[in-house]
């Protein structure tokens, strides 16, 4: 019974005595943090991506839809699987757009209208439009009725106002999103 006392009261000096972490085992935790910092960022990285069938480009998704429609259905049909039609904001999204219109070879809506003669809007946030990319002579509002814009397979992929009832392939946009991560392993 004394014995016991002894060796309980030694054991409980050496757990409540301070210790020192070594050098080794310092490193030895940091490293084990650093990796856990890393883990974290990457999973991070892994979690927002684009839905399948959607392609990357620059933090964005992107869906190039062939179906031909009117431009307000095209619009409808974005919002329906999450994106919008297509906001075109600097000169590089544009030159990736019209490569990829280029695979299909077929002229796409975009989201941009001017239901107010003259000031053109993205109609996802109602901006004004200020990068362009409109052919010569475009937008020429032809007939008096030409307020939604055309990503133009005929003008080399550069932009027309047409008319809205006319049916073009369309392109969505939308932003990255939040997928379960699993391990696959
Ligand atoms: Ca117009
Ligand atoms: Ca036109």
């Amino acid at each position: 019974m004394f014995v016991n006392v002894i060796l309980l009261s030694c054991c409980l000096s050496l757990i409540s005595a301070e210790y020192c972490l070594g050098s080794e085992e310092e490193s030895l935790l940091n490293d084990i943090k650093s990796a856990l910092q890393t883990l974290e960022t990457r999973l991070k990285d892994k979690s927002l991506r684009c839905s399948p069938g959607w392609k990357e480009y620059a933090h964005h998704c992107y869906n190039f839809i062939s179906t031909p429609l009117t431009w307000n259905a095209a619009e409808r049909a974005c919002r329906k699987i999450g994106g919008y039609l297509v906001k075109v904001d600097d000169e590089s999204e544009s030159n990736w757009l019209k490569q990829q219109a280029n695979v299909e070879e077929r002229s796409y809506w975009a989201g941009a209208a001017d239901f107010t003669e003259g000031d053109w809007r993205w109609i996802v946030d109602f901006s004004n439009v200020t990068y362009t990319d409109w052919h010569n002579g475009q937008p020429n509002n032809s007939g008096g009725h030409e307020d939604c814009l055309e990503i133009k397979k005929t003008y080399n992929y550069q932009w027309n106002d047409a008319v809205c009832t006319a049916t073009n392939g369309y392109i969505c946009e939308s932003e990255k999103v939040n997928l379960k991560v699993t391990n696959c392993n």
